[in-house]
């Protein structure tokens, strides 16, 4: 059975496995089942915890907006880079790891082989159009072998997936509203980042991307 519907032609959502190399594995459409209960809570956490630009260790304004949910929340300030159970800006704890957001990880998680899976923090990234995250590594979190869990909302993005060395070449992932990439074992320290992102509208997000990076961070 086929016809055009909401899903592009399909009568499902895509939901397809790519791996992106050892440790990596890009579960495509793998949130959209999820899609408003993500939605919903995400909008709790801002009430909370609002979007913030942060301040690189450097002094320079970061152009993502973040905010976190969970135990630890992820921050960088003229301090450094780390992660602090509560809100800078409030002085109150981050709120609370939503159990969708805890759910779909741990799923997701399972799918690429790490069963067990059990986020203490979300951080969550806005980009709009311009946006950019240049290459970094994930090394502020106390467990290596703990993957991470990445959930991309809204306009598309192109991340780039480095190697273990800062100068090698990264290949160009395309990630859209509903993938879902687990990063682990020998993934887990390469270098990565998100392209400028283009000028575009989803029809439920607007005109931004929203990334959720789930971690154990303590
Ligand atoms: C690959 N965020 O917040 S998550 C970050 O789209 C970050 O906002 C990106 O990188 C974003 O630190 C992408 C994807 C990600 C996270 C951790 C990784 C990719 C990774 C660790 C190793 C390799
Ligand atoms: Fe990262």
């Amino acid at each position: 059975m086929s016809g055009a519907d909401l899903f592009g032609g399909t009568l499902e959502p895509v939901r397809k496995e790519e791996p992106l190399g050892d440790g990596a594995l890009l579960l495509r459409g793998f949130a959209l089942a999820d899609e408003v209960a993500l939605l919903a809570a995400l909008d709790a956490i801002l009430t909370r915890a609002p979007w913030r630009h942060m301040v690189t260790p450097g002094g320079q304004r970061m152009s993502v907006a973040m905010t976190n949910a969970g135990q630890l929340g992820w921050l960088s300030d003229r301090r450094g880079y780390r992660y602090e159970p509560n809100d800078p800006q409030t002085g109150q704890a981050w709120p609370a790891m939503p159990p969708t957001f805890q759910w779909l990880a741990a799923a997701a998680a399972t799918r690429a082989g790490f069963a067990g899976f059990a986020p203490d923090a979300c951080l969550v990234n806005r980009y709009e159009a311009g946006t950019r995250l240049s290459l970094h590594q994930d090394r502020d979190e106390c467990d290596f072998n703990q993957p991470i869990v990445s959930v991309s909302l809204g306009i598309p993005a192109v991340f780039l997936f480095g190697g273990l060395h800062r100068t090698d070449r990264p290949q160009r992932v395309p990630l859209v509203h509903g993938d879902v990439v687990v990063w682990g074992g020998p993934a887990r320290l390469r270098y990565h980042g998100v392209l400028p992102v283009k000028s575009a509208h989803h029809p439920v997000l607007g005109d931004c991307r929203i990334n959720l990076t789930l971690r154990r961070a303590g």
